[in-house]
């Protein structure tokens, strides 16, 4: 049995909102697999006695979306163990100033930090040399770790233990295997944190595609490298033991999986053989209704959300960004063949492309709203994440990027638009969100829901979150969570922490006045809800957005011909002469 213990505490950093406060929920909605890959791969460590047979490797794990850091508990923690060190994880670049911030209270503590994470690993794969913050974490005495941990723990806990540390470990020449590799589990009290209790694994990694603002594929790589069947059923099988079974799946492509069919089959069997109650969240590309038995076997092993970087409908832009594989003039068949499988889609929309301005994105909302059958829809502002072709190629010409990091969490201006000034931008942003979740396309949207057979009750609760999110809570959907903390002292380094005799009304007020407009919203939602659902035609609805596409003889208003001289030919796509103008 061990003697001794070297305790390990892991943390995902939130970032900072415009106020300076950590964004904080009493609980997220999506669950951290970053977090829940490296709790895996020291588990293993710990399991296999890494450091020894007389060392217990003890592992405590917390997502700073949901939980507040106490920083001095922490340190008496590793403290009174002896050894130990903090790992910051999964580290992106908006994360990148909060996890400085919580590296230097421990250091100015000399306990040992290391962050690791797509900022450290994006600056690293695309950059000539270390940009500036991660030289700052350096001079912290912060160890940074670039390329992913599977295989490489053991030895780097041997070397903490030892007081050897590397300053940086740089493993991104040499990309894992994921047959076999560690599985990405949490324990039931972190997951629990999560609301509806959904966890993550990734069950492969790297996408053949070449977008040029996706840092993905620079840290990944483009080769599919993929989890086994029987390691994606231990991933399950382990969780549904703890009651866990709703999972995101997080492969930035899953459709590009080379494995999923197996993992599918695998899943399907679960579910339909031995009852589990599998829930799928997956993320797939545009042309993944070209893959036969793709959909079909995604909803049968229970998918019953799908995230779509439909991106943007506009060739030109999907061309300029190398975005090729994303063939507009099938967009809407593939939607329409999620929704006959009775999975609701969630589409990102880019806005910021170099020939967008407000009028062209504004109508090209209007035109998804009539012509698509999306359910959810959210929206970015296209950003030069460091990790991307697009940072890189802006770096190397000293175009001007905003250096706050804390600002790249695609919803600010980072980088000056050739069309637009900043602040045209960001008024096209506020459009965007408005324009898409008024209450007459929350209608339109439950009505195409009752008419395709999915939940309209499950469709608005989510257009209540994304509705709500970027106009109540100021915040973009993704870092959505259940009731906002903010905490007078946790705030961006150099804000003044504030006065409690001021900071606690203002604070009352701030929630109550939130609390009111969520009442306000969710009831208007219901009242839209209980009318479509009240219609006793609602499965007879039928709008543009759900006829079958039929190219020959479409109508002119078909959004494909608005862009019909921006197809490429080279691209099959269809021949149109394009439409009179759709502005
Ligand atoms: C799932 C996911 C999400 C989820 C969950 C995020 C979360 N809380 O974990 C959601 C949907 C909420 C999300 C949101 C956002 N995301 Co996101 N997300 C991803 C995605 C698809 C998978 C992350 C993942 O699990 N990867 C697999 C894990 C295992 O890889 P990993 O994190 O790199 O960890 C490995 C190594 O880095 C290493 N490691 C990591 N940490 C540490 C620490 C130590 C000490 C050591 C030794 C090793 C180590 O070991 C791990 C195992 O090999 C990635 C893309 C990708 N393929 O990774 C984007 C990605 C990380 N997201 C990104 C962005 C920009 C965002 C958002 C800011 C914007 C947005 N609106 O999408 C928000 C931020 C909100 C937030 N609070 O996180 C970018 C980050 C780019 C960058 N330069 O920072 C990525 C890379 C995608 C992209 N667009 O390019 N995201
Ligand atoms: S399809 Fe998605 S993951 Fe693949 S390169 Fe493009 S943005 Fe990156």
């Amino acid at each position: 049995m061990g003697k001794r213990i070297f305790r390990i505490i892991l943390i995902k950093p939130s970032h900072y909102d415009d106020d300076g406060y950590v964004i904080q929920w009493r609980r997220s909605t999506i669950p951290s697999n970053s977090l829940a890959s490296v709790h895996g791969l020291l588990t293993l460590c710990a399991e296999e006695r890494a450091l020894g047979p007389d060392v217990n490797i003890e592992i405590e794990a917390y997502d700073e979306c949901n939980t507040i850091i106490d920083v001095k508990t922490a340190t008496r923690r590793i403290k009174a163990a002896g050894s130990g060190f903090v790992a910051l994880v999964g580290v992106q670049s908006n994360q990148f100033p909060r996890a400085l911030d919580i590296a230097r209270q421990f250091r100015a503590a000399d306990v040992v930090v290391m962050i690791g994470g797509f900022h450290v690993s994006g600056c690293i794969a695309m950059l000539p040399e270390l940009p500036p913050d991660l030289k700052e974490a350096q001079a912290l005495g912060i160890a940074l770790f670039a390329g992913e941990g599977e295989g490489r723990m053991a030895d780097l806990l041997r070397d903490i233990e030892a007081g050897q540390a590397k300053p940086i470990y740089n493993y991104l020449n040499a990309m894992p295997d994921m047959e076999a590799a560690a599985l990405p589990i949490l324990p039931r009290h972190v997951v629990t944190r999560v609301a509806g209790h959904y966890t993550s694994f990734d069950a492969g990694r790297g996408c053949p595609f070449q977008c040029s603002f996706c840092t993905i594929i620079n840290v990944q790589g483009r080769k599919s490298r993929y989890r086994t069947a029987d390691d994606v059923e231990a991933i399950v099988r382990a969780n549904a033991a703890q009651g866990v079974t709703r999972f995101f799946v997080t492969d930035d492509n899953f459709a590009r999986n080379r494995n999923w069919e197996p993992i599918l089959d695998r899943l399907i069997a679960l579910r339909e053989k031995e009852g589990f109650r599998i829930r799928l969240l997956l993320q797939v590309d545009t042309l993944c209704h070209r893959i036969p038995n793709f959909i079909a076997k995604a909803a049968r092993a229970g998918c019953n959300s799908v995230f779509i970087g439909l991106e943007n409908i506009n060739p030109e832009s999907l061309l300029n960004t190398k975005k090729r594989q994303n063939k507009i003039w099938e967009y809407r068949d593939m939607l329409q063949a999620w929704k006959r499988a009775g999975v609701m889609t969630w589409a990102g929309y880019i806005l910021g492309f170099p020939t967008d301005t407000p009028e062209t994105m504004a109508r090209d909302i209007e035109i998804i709203k009539r012509e698509l059958p999306i359910d959810i829809l959210e929206f970015f502002f296209l950003t030069p994440l460091p990790g991307s072709e697009d940072h890189k190629n802006l770096h190397a010409k000293g175009v001007p990027m905003d250096p706050d990091m804390n600002k790249y969490d695609l919803e600010h201006v980072c980088t000056a638009h050739p069309l637009m000034s900043d602040e045209a931008w960001r008024g096209a942003y506020r459009d965007a969100w408005r324009r898409y979740y008024t209450d007459a396309h929350v209608e339109t949207v439950l009505r195409r829901a009752v008419a395709s057979g999915l939940s309209p009750r499950k469709i608005a609760d989510a257009m209540t979150v994304f509705s709500g999110a970027v106009r109540i809570e100021g915040v973009h959907p993704l870092q959505f969570g259940y009731v906002r903390r903010k905490i007078r002292r946790q705030r961006r380094n150099g804000a003044p922490i504030v006065n409690p005799i001021v900071f606690y009304p203002w604070r009352a007020l701030d929630f109550l006045k939130v609390a009111l407009q969520w009442l306000s919203l969710v009831m208007r939602y219901r009242r839209i809800l209980k009318r479509v659902a009240a219609d006793p035609d609602g499965a007879r609805y039928l709008d543009e957005a759900l006829r079958p596409p039929t190219l020959e003889g479409a109508p002119e208003a078909d959004f494909v011909g608005v862009f019909a001289d921006k197809i490429p030919r080279t691209h099959g796509a269809p021949r149109r002469e394009p439409a009179a103008s759709q502005a």
